[in-house]
């Protein structure tokens, strides 16, 4: 398959997870609706800390994500422009700079007793509130737990992460995260 192809159907499957509410554009409505849905699936108050940090991290997202990929003048952004602007750039600092945040606050959220680790069920519960069946977040947190350890640290996971976004290798472990080949 050719490299460009492996980003393409990966960033398009990443797409229908980021279009919150499955229109065929993602916009920024999409992530304050996804933080929602987070932070509804796990029970955390809407002004605590961690609700805040994790509504401010999405915003950062979004606001990111239309530096690489503009959005229209309605304020969408298509699948096709989504999957070819990420397929085009693969500049591992940019984009560590628009998902490190996200991700962080994500970890926080699911991790239920602080400890900077988030095992399997807790990260199966997180992802089970914006729709992903439990088996693919099984398979996802697995790929993630790069020591196989059952414990998800935040360096597991951005570095996997950040092989999802800017790997071409068809066969790469990061491609395994939520956004399959
Ligand atoms: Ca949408
Ligand atoms: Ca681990």
């Amino acid at each position: 398959m050719p490299e460009n192809d492996v980003l393409r159907r990966k960033f398009a499957h990443r797409f229908d997870l980021l279009d919150t509410d499955r229109d065929g554009y993602v916009t920024e409505a999409d992530f304050a609706e996804l933080a929602d849905r987070l932070l509804e699936g796990a029970g955390e108050p809407t002004s605590s800390p961690k609700a805040r940090a994790l509504r401010d991290a999405k915003a950062h997202y979004w606001r990111t994500l239309t530096e690489l990929v503009p959005a229209d003048h309605s304020g969408r952004i298509t699948k096709d422009a989504f999957a070819a602007a990420l397929a085009g750039s693969t500049d591992p600092q940019r984009i560590s700079h628009m998902v490190r945040p996200s991700i962080e606050a994500d970890l926080a959220l699911a991790d239920r007793n602080d400890d900077g680790i988030v095992d399997s069920d807790e990260f199966i519960t997180l992802y089970a509130s914006i729709g992903v069946p439990a088996a693919e977040a099984q398979e996802a947190f697995r790929t993630l737990d790069r020591d196989g350890d059952g414990r998800l640290t935040l360096d597991e996971w951005l570095k996997t992460a950040m092989e999802f976004f800017t790997s071409t290798d068809p066969t790469a472990p990061g491609n395994r995260i939520l956004g399959r080949v």
